[in-house]
């Protein structure tokens, strides 16, 4: 196993710098530049010096194998923020054969040393590039080891069932107590209940993980793009009096009140004889039927494109005078602060329905489980066991414990470089 090394903290300038070696050649390379190693988990401040070159004078940790992040020999080092300095160790370290790590490196030997599991590191991830409040909770869940806890404990149901089934086979030939397949079932069936409201909250999961899109759509010249820029607050879109001057899909990520959510200004809805023109309403009305809510805007207050539940019919330029219906203005700003107080009670009411499951590798391990659980009291005692273990197999898969093999690189390489 190589010796890796790499910046944990952000390149560029800054109080400190904080470099990580991890492998089994990081207690000589310490040494090396840094004179005897300190207690584990002690920090000590020390001069780091390649033969009579003084490095650094740097704060020094050390980890000991079996106790560290990855589970490898670690040493941390906390240099002065200054991209010279970590260039300059990163070129000692190199000169004793330790090489930079990839993308995700420490996260992965972690997962290889069984310091975390596949879920766990799929939070981590989260972590890392949550945005909101409300991901930040989500991702939270997901590197404290929630998921692997329900997993265990359906397992433990499972093996349960298994051994009053096995029981059942070892006395085919005698009578079989009635309550044991009556005890078994009852088992299966809770946690084939538990697993199915897993699943059932794992959309809702996933959405919050990802984010929510809100399309806003309605005719040419309604003031949807003056509309996202008041959202903004910024001028993000072009508008204009002239009818179909938005003709890309223009994205506005904000943090609703802790939700992430991107708006999506759309070109106006209308039949044209411009190609380009009809590319971009195309475009308009796949995104705006893929988005998780609609705002319809027009003059008149009414939706030209199909109102699905919870959407939200406006009518817009109120300024300009009276009408039917919910009004706004975004050139006043009139009904602005409303619409999002009903953009966030939609989305929230969503949010709240997230449980544990927010990757579709994990939905998908679990759907295993839950199908494999598909059982009859009338089948055969050899099928149920095999059914059993399949469910089990399927439950170790959502932590990662088997099958991880396909996902690592795509899981790992969403880290940055140094984590
Ligand atoms: N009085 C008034 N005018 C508005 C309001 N919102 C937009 N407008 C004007 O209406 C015209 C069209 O606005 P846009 O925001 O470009 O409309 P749009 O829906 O994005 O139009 P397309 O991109 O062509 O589909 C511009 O001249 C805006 O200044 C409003 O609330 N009140
Ligand atoms: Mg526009």
């Amino acid at each position: 196993m190589d010796t890796i090394f790499a910046e944990a903290t952000p390149p560029g300038r800054g109080g400190v710098t904080v470099v990580r070696l991890s492998g089994p050649k990081a207690r000589a390379a310490l040494e090396s530049l840094a004179g005897p190693v300190p207690a584990p988990r002690v920090a000590a401040l020390r001069a780091l010096r390649e033969g009579e070159d003084l490095i650094d004078r740097a704060l020094v940790l050390w980890f000991e194998e079996g106790r560290s992040f990855t589970g490898e020999e670690v040493a941390e080092l906390h240099l002065h923020g200054a991209p010279v300095i970590a260039n300059r160790l990163a070129q000692a370290l190199l000169n004793q054969g330790l090489r930079r790590a990839e993308a995700g490196e420490f996260t992965r030997r972690a997962f290889l040393n069984g310091r975390i599991d596949l879920a766990e590191a799929e939070g981590l991830a989260d972590l890392l590039s949550a945005e909101t409040e409300a991901q930040r909770k989500l991702a939270m869940r997901g590197t404290e080891g929630e998921l692997a806890r329900k997993a265990e404990a359906l397992r433990a149901g499972l093996i349960r069932a298994g051994a009053l089934i096995e029981a059942s086979i070892d006395f085919a030939d005698e009578e079989v107590p009635e309550e044991v397949p009556t005890e078994a079932f009852a088992l299966i069936e809770a946690i084939r209940d538990d697993i199915r409201q897993m699943l059932a909250s794992y959309p809702a999961t996933e959405r919050l993980r990802q984010g929510y899109e809100v399309a806003i759509i309605g005719p040419p010249n309604a003031g949807k793009s003056t509309l996202l820029n008041r959202i903004g607050q910024r001028d993000i879109a072009l508008v204009s009096e002239i009818a179909g001057t938005t003709r890309d899909i223009l994205e506005l990520r904000a943090d609703l009140r802790g939700l992430p959510v991107t708006f999506l200004d759309t070109a106006g809805l209308r039949e044209s004889d411009d190609p380009v023109e009809a590319m971009g309403v195309a475009r308009a009305l796949k995104r705006a039927a893929e988005a998780d809510l609609r705002i319809h805007l027009s003059v008149d207050g009414i939706a030209t494109d199909a109102v699905k539940e919870d959407d939200i019919v406006l009518r817009s330029k109120a300024d300009l005078g009276q009408g039917p219906g919910l009004a706004i203005s975004a050139r006043t700003g009139e009904g602005v602060a409303e619409l999002l107080d009903m953009v966030y009670d939609r989305l929230r009411i969503r949010a709240a329905d997230s449980g544990l499951v927010s990757h579709k590798r994990q939905a998908e391990a679990l759907q295993r489980a839950w199908l494999a659980l598909d059982v009859d009291r009338n089948d055969a005692p050899e099928f149920l066991a095999e059914a059993l273990r399949q469910a089990i197999q399927g439950l170790a898969m959502m932590v990662g414990r088997v099958g991880a093999e396909d996902y690592l690189d795509e899981i790992f390489s969403s880290f940055c470089i140094g984590k």
